[in-house]
This record gives C-alpha cells, sequence and structure tokens, in this order.
C-alpha cells in the first residue's frame, strides 16, 4: 500500500516578541526534528493579519521570526524557510477549505472564543477563518507532521477533518483523476488526497505559562512583559523576570505528583526540563526538598546559557535584512514549486477548467 511522503511542516506567527513559549512549544522542536525530516518552516503574516489588521512594522517582524529560526538552529538550505503571503497557494486552497469546513465547526474553537471575547460580533472574519487558513498552510505540502505548542491541538484536529472532509466529498474526483493514496487511518482502508496530520506536540513543557499567573498560557498578547521571557531579553531581563515569577511558599516536591495543585511551580520545573532536556521527574529527583531561592538561581544560569548564544545570533541576523531577505525569498521559491504542484492537482480534483 503507499503511503504520504513524511514532511514536517509548521509556522510562527510575526505578531510580536517571540517569547520562551514559542521557543520550548515550537522553534526547539522544529530544530531537533531537522536531521531526520524533511520540513518547512514558516513566518505566517497573513496570519497575523487575524491579530491586528495595520502593522507598523510587518517586514521587521517576519525578518526577526526567520531570524530566529535561523538563530536556534534551523538549516535554511536542506530545509524551506520562508513567509506565507510569498507563496500565494496557501490563500488558494484556505478559500477551498473555507468551503469544505463548516461554520459549526469553526464555533467550537476556543482559541476563537478567547481572541474575540465578549465582542463576538466585531471580531474580523479572518480570525474566525484562521484554523482553515492553517489547514491550508499544512496541506498545500501534504504535510504529515506538525510540531506545535499545545495550543494547537484543537486546530490540528479541525485539520484533520477538513482533509477527511475534503477526500470524501471528493472521492471519485480523486479516483478518476489517479490522485489518491490508499492508505489506512485507524482500521479503516481510505483512498485519499490529502494526508491525516499527525500533531507532534509533547515534552515537559508543551504549554509554557505565564510567569505572573501559572493558570494562563505564556503569551506575546499579554500586556504584562513581566509574563513571559522574550527571545530578544538580556541576561539581566530573564534574570529579573525569573526572580519575580509567581511561586508559591513550599519547597519543591520530590515527586512530580507533588505538583498537582501547583501551576507555578510545575511551570517553572517544566521550563527546567524542557530547557536541559530533561524529564520533570528527573528536574525533581535534583532538587526536591529545595526552596525556590535555591531553584530560581540554577534556573536563571540554563535559561541565560541557552538564549544568549540564540539572542546574539538573532541581533547578528537581523542587521543583515539581505542576508534574511535573501533566504526567505529562496525558501518562497522552493516552497512555491511544491505549493503549485498540490494546488494543479487541487484544481483537477476540483474540476476547475485550466
Ligand atoms: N505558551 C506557549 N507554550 C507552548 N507553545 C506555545 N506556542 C505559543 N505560545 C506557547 C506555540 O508557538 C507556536 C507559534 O505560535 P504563534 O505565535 O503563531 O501563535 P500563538 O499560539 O497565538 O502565540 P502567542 O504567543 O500566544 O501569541 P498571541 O499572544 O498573539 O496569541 C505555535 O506552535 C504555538 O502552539
Amino acid at each position: 500500500m503507499a503511503e504520504f511522503q513524511p514532511l514536517v511542516f509548521s509556522g510562527v506567527q510575526p505578531t510580536g516578541n517571540l517569547h520562551l513559549g514559542n521557543y520550548l512549544g515550537a522553534i526547539r522542536k522544529f530544530v531537533a526534528l531537522q536531521d531526520e525530516h524533511d520540513c518547512i518552516y514558516c513566518v505566517v503574516d497573513l496570519h497575523a493579519l487575524t491579530a491586528q489588521l495595520v502593522h507598523e512594522d510587518m517586514k521587521g517582524q517576519i525578518r526577526s521570526i526567520a531570524a530566529a529560526f535561523i538563530a536556534s538552529g534551523i538549516d535554511p538550505k536542506k530545509h524551506i524557510v520562508f513567509n506565507q503571503s510569498a507563496v500565494p497557494q496557501h490563500a488558494e486552497l484556505a478559500w477551498i477549505f473555507n468551503c469544505v469546513a463548516r461554520i459549526g465547526w469553526m464555533n467550537r474553537m476556543t482559541q476563537f472564543k478567547d481572541k474575540a471575547g465578549k465582542d463576538r460580533e466585531n471580531a474580523s472574519l479572518g480570525l474566525f477563518a484562521y484554523p482553515s487558513l492553517m489547514a491550508a498552510d499544512i496541506l498545500v505540502y501534504r504535510a504529515t507532521h506538525v510540531p506545535v505548542g499545545d495550543d494547537q491541538k484543537q486546530h490540528l484536529e479541525l485539520t484533520r477533518d477538513i482533509a477527511q472532509k475534503f477526500n470524501i466529498d471528493f472521492s471519485e474526483h480523486i479516483r478518476r483523476t489517479g490522485l489518491g493514496v490508499d492508505i489506512v487511518v485507524g482500521e479503516e482502508p481510505v483512498h485519499a488526497y490529502f494526508p491525516p496530520v499527525e500533531p507532534l506536540i509533547g515534552g515537559p513543557a508543551p504549554r509554557v505559562m505565564s510567569l505572573r499567573d501559572g493558570t494562563k498560557k505564556m503569551s506575546k498578547s499579554d500586556a504584562s512583559d513581566l509574563s513571559r521571557i522574550n527571545l530578544m531579553d538580556d541576561a539581566d531581563a530573564i534574570s529579573k523576570k525569573f526572580r519575580k515569577a509567581k511561586t508559591d511558599p513550599d519547597a519543591l516536591p520530590g515527586e512530580t505528583e507533588g505538583l498537582a495543585g501547583r501551576p507555578e511551580a510545575d511551570n517553572l520545573v517544566g521550563i527546567y526540563a524542557a530547557l536541559s532536556d530533561r524529564t520533570k521527574a528527573d528536574v525533581l529527583a535534583e532538587f526536591g526538598g529545595q526552596q525556590f531561592s535555591v531553584f530560581k538561581p540554577a534556573l536563571i544560569d540554563l535559561a541565560v546559557a541557552t538564549l544568549s548564544p540564540i539572542t546574539a545570533e538573532m541581533r547578528r541576523l537581523m542587521d543583515d535584512t539581505r542576508h534574511i531577505d535573501a533566504i526567505l525569498r529562496d525558501g518562497a521559491e522552493r516552497a512555491g514549486a511544491r505549493a503549485e504542484k498540490t494546488m494543479n492537482e487541487v484544481r483537477d480534483i476540483v474540476g476547475f477548467l485550466r
């Protein structure tokens, strides 16, 4: 039985300062995957319009995300790094997916509810349709694996639903054009054009929480800069933010069960574990019984040692805009060729006259 070629795709929005959550939840995983996989990493600038329509420095923001990818260790020659708007096939497929997806599915998206807040009627149509464009970003390359933070899990389930509905709605056309692949989903044999996408979520910090409130996600849009470690923060800022990070008065437990009901302690231990490529259990085996006055300095040293070289390289790359722009252009050309191949097939499957 034929199979889809394994391909990794993921994206990051150019919507402000990248933070430790973006790094541990996404970018660090992108780097780890590149040795054994074909990878496409995208700066999703079309998505950035859903958060805020007018950006003062969109170009600078796009370059800074590309710089973060490369400074973190992604090889843009071996893999593909580009910005989404340079490959218009994403938007074309998103339109078709808008017609595949159901409004009821979109209504269930918790990120839309969170971001739209109480004034839903005034939210943009783009914010509502965001998951459909995200599905197109992934499926325009027929990507099979998507490394993301835990907050994107629901969007990836929707991507699977969209792919499955497209495969079923157009099943006769897919057979007629001979473009499908026979796969097994669960126990079921399926003739599919789009693959069932596998989310790659996991590790000790799949959802890094705010340093001010362990029940809220660390986020670019949090009004308090003290809530997050930005990738551009220097050692002093990192140190200050971790020192001020909210904790509880108890010592760290010796085992992970002891983190239950202690969201801030759980978050800091998860961050330490992710930064040191260890499990939370390992970290607690070392620090169990210690106060935060001992644990926080160790965490600060680890975070500074890990992030400082990345920050320095990001600054260097961002000063060389011609180099970054050339990388993005080259990436867009290679991504565009792949996306156009898919879209040619999709246009045939849908039945457009060409
Ligand atoms: N706190 C987080 N913990 C783990 N992973 C996270 N990601 C984001 N926040 C965390 C992951 O980072 C990748 C890129 O995210 P994005 O910037 O494209 O969108 P986002 O999830 O909306 O990020 P923010 O920082 O929360 O931005 P705002 O404040 O604008 O909403 C994704 O893989 C995401 O899961």
